[in-house]
């Protein structure tokens, strides 16, 4: 039997004071190194490496301290793996500090708009990097988002913003985009645009889906008061992005996400044989 495909998980580890669902707990490095082997050992494709919370409402963190944040932990990670790893900022000199420290992948939730130098830096850096689609910025984006819309304008969004991106010299191989659940987006919203991935699919570039433990759960299931106690609505909106084709789903719960995915594929084999 083949191993049925699926999306590649990504593994989210967060070394940020202030993070919506692990915030505080891996700040100090070696916690952080350990936290993303155990992601690995659960069955991670690629680790995202984080130093700047971007839930609503958070303060902004200093360059110098987003990169004391994340190079010695993609440095003591990259001993450890051979594993793709995603450094998460909008800000370009720390994603050269995290690619100089063996990042490959740059993910980047403002689609390299946030300094005048984030064009040129993706260029030079050749790596992957992932353009998301956000209205506002995180301290003000879940005041009162609106739309005509939110497909079409996401969409639109995204391939003006992987036009401008290869105008800037960025190779098209390297390019992926994400339709930024939950940043700047009512519960409505972020349903039509899980409801509408394939559209994304069909801009020709990988997709990459964030929906792991977010608010839009709760919107939901109003018992679900914690991000912990959102893993079943994760692991549901994981498996539309799996069926509508994405590429990749970032998530905090590794072996439930790798599990619910093969389960899917395995049931979707076992039907294509009849
Ligand atoms: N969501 C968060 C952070 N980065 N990057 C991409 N490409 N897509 C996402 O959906 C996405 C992202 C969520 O925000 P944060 O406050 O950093 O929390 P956490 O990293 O725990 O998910």
């Amino acid at each position: 039997m083949t191993t049925p495909r699926r999306p590649l998980v990504m593994g989210i580890v967060n070394v940020t004071p202030d993070s919506f669902s692990d915030g505080g707990r891996y700040l100090d490095a070696d916690a952080a190194l350990a936290h993303g082997l155990r992601l690995i050992a659960e069955g991670a494709d690629i680790l995202d490496v984080g130093g700047e919370s971007t839930r609503p409402g958070a303060e902004p963190a200093s360059e110098a301290d987003e990169i004391a944040r994340v190079v010695p932990v993609i440095a003591a990670l990259r001993r450890e793996t051979a594993l793709p790893i995603s450094v998460d900022t909008m800000k370009p000199a720390v994603a050269c500090a995290a690619f100089a420290a063996g990042a490959t992948m740059w993910n980047d939730v403002t689609a390299l708009s946030w300094s005048p130098d984030s064009l040129a830096a993706a260029a030079d850096l050749d790596g992957a990097v992932v353009l998301m689609h956000m209205q506002g910025d995180p301290r003000t984006m879940q005041a009162e988002p609106t739309y005509g819309d939110v497909v079409a304008e996401v969409a639109a969004f995204l391939a003006a913003r992987s036009e401008v991106a290869l105008a800037a010299g960025v190779d098209r191989t390297n390019i992926w985009i994400d339709p930024g659940i939950g940043f700047g987006k009512t519960l409505q919203h972020n349903l039509a645009l899980l409801a509408n991935l394939d559209r994304f699919v069909t801009l020709g570039f990988p997709v990459l889906l964030g929906v792991s433990r977010k608010g839009f759960i709760r919107r939901l299931d109003p018992t679900a008061k914690t991000a912990d106690d959102r893993l079943g609505g994760s692991l549901a909106a994981a498996l539309a992005g799996a069926r509508a084709g994405v590429a990749a789903i970032r998530v905090h719960d590794v072996r439930e996400t790798v599990q619910a995915l093969a389960m899917q594929a395995a049931i979707g084999e076992a039907a294509s044989h009849g």
